[in-house]
């Protein structure tokens, strides 16, 4: 795709003032339609119908991506919630995050991470030392926006991931979302768990450890998630990675690998 022709297609549904689901495109211009209708679709596929649905196309202009082959991903098999998220923490230790870092931002998710109690549209910024909270939006969070695979990448990792049994559309999102994160400058790790309340996967997501999905970090049935990015002050301060994060255009052009899946014994007794 020339440079001069990219777009970025964002689209995010509401209702009652309520955020209900976003997502977002990386296209070439003669591609926008064809993303439109598309994340209207997502909108409107749903558990609650939205009451408005806002689609923003922007040209990214002469804007130069930064392209990424895309993180290793496993699959580590902890029983049930408990468990995801005491191996989760370990994940984040071994990535660099403290322990109190760590427990702060499953505090937070497991509350409901904005200020007033439920989810945000975005991420919390975490500093990976205290776990003190960094995003000056509290309520809405960090959106990270310009990031999408290119067309050859995304096929060769629905097949790469399909191999390991997953075929979930939001396990691909999730992972060029989590690829772009793990680039941006300071960030040591992300944590990630969804809001819908029938979907109870996760992530650990870093360049050090690639991405670490557990089936469970949540009951079936909890509607509160979200996402914390940890980020290392000494290397990079909060308005570099907030502009990162928010602005740099990220294209995720090669696949990476898909291990199969393992317990939480052979996963750290694998990496000790
Ligand atoms: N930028 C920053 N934060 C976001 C973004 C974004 N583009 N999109 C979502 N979030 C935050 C927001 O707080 C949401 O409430 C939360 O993340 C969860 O979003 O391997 O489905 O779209 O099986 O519900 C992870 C596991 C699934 C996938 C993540 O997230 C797997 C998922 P959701
Ligand atoms: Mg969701």
């Amino acid at each position: 795709m020339p440079i001069d022709s990219l777009y970025s297609v964002r689209m995010r549904a509401e209702s009652g003032g309520r955020h209900l689901s976003g997502a977002e495109r990386i296209v070439a211009c003669n591609a926008v339609d064809a993303a439109v209708d598309e994340l209207i679709a997502r909108a409107g596929a749903k558990s609650r119908a939205p009451e408005r649905i806002i689609v923003t196309i922007d040209s990214l202009g002469l804007a130069t991506p930064r392209r990424f082959a895309a993180l290793d991903v496993i699959t580590v098999h902890a029983a049930d919630a408990e468990t995801g998220r005491a191996a989760a923490s370990r994940v984040l230790q071994r990535a660099g995050v403290a322990d109190a870092a760590a427990a702060a931002a499953m505090r937070s998710l497991t509350n409901g991470a904005a200020s007033s109690g439920g989810n945000m549209r975005g991420a919390m910024i975490m500093d990976s030392k205290t776990g003190e909270r960094l995003e000056p939006d509290r309520e809405r969070g960090v959106r990270v926006t310009r990031f999408d695979w290119t067309d050859g990448a995304r096929e060769a990792t629905e097949r790469v991931l399909s191999e390991q049994g997953l075929t979930h559309v939001r396990i691909r999102e999730a992972l060029a979302l989590a690829t772009a994160v793990a680039h941006a400058p300071g960030v040591v790790a992300e944590l990630c768990w969804s809001d819908d309340a029938d979907y109870t996967a996760g992530y650990v997501a870093s360049l050090k450890t690639g991405y670490v999905r557990f089936p469970f970090l949540k009951q079936a049935g909890d509607a509160r998630g979200g996402r914390a990015i940890f980020v290392d002050r000494s290397v990079c301060d909060v308005s570099e990675l907030l502009h990162h994060l928010q602005s740099e255009v990220v294209l995720v052009d090669a696949a990476g690998k898909c291990a199969r899946a393992v317990d939480v014994e052979s996963y750290f007794g694998r990496m000790s």
